[in-house]
């Protein structure tokens, strides 16, 4: 009998974990090789699905669709999507889980819920300098909104979790939960 497919969601701020945690998830799920794994990376998705979109409500809130819907279409086909998209907007979000749950798949979400001063530290792309500068506008968690899930099915944190503890951590949920 094929698995039922699944989408795997991670939110949180630009910094916070997302994309080392979805790599090191789709990583470990491959090597299973029970499910054909697609990760819909952040860069890739702005470049190839998302071109020309911007940082507004409603440009996020395209993006944040059409990512849902791609990922919902991979688990329709028995599939597991794993998306990381800042995804500030809870009814963007629950949007995605409910194509997914159309496509009669499983969804999770995962917030990733590394605070802003760890994010901000980190600043590896120089992003929220820029912002605090007044040379960014509508950087999310500066002058831009995060609406912080209250219906996230896990919480992980990298300021006190390595990579490998919040994809062991997310492993263990879908364990528990009969999903791997
Ligand atoms: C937030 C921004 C912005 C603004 C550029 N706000 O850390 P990064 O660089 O690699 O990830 C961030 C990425 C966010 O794109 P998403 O597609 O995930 O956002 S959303 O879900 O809201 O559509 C960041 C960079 O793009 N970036 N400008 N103003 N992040």
């Amino acid at each position: 009998r094929r698995h039922r497919g699944l989408v795997i969601f991670l939110t949180g701020l630009s910094g916070s974990g997302k994309s080392t945690i979805a790599r090191g998830l789709a990583d470990v799920l491959r090597e299973q090789g029970d499910r054909s794994v697609t990760l819909l990376d952040g860069d890739v998705v702005r470049r190839e699905l998302s071109a020309g979109l911007g940082f507004s409500k409603a440009d996020r809130d395209l993006n944040v669709r059409r990512i849902g819907w791609v990922a919902a279409e991979i688990a329709r086909h028995h599939g597991v999507g794993i998306c990381c998209p800042i995804a500030p907007y809870a009814q963007a979000r629950a949007t995605a889980r409910e194509m997914a749950l159309a496509a009669g798949a499983g969804f999770l979400l995962v917030h990733v819920a590394t605070p802003l001063e760890v994010c901000e530290q980190r600043d590896r792309k120089g992003l929220y300098a820029r912002a605090r500068a007044g040379l960014l506008t509508g950087m999310t968690g500066i002058d831009d909104p995060y609406e912080e899930p209250t219906d996230a099915d896990l919480v992980v944190d990298t300021s006190d979790l390595s990579v490998e503890e919040a994809v062991e951590a997310v492993l263990h949920h879908l364990n528990e939960t009969g999903w791997v």
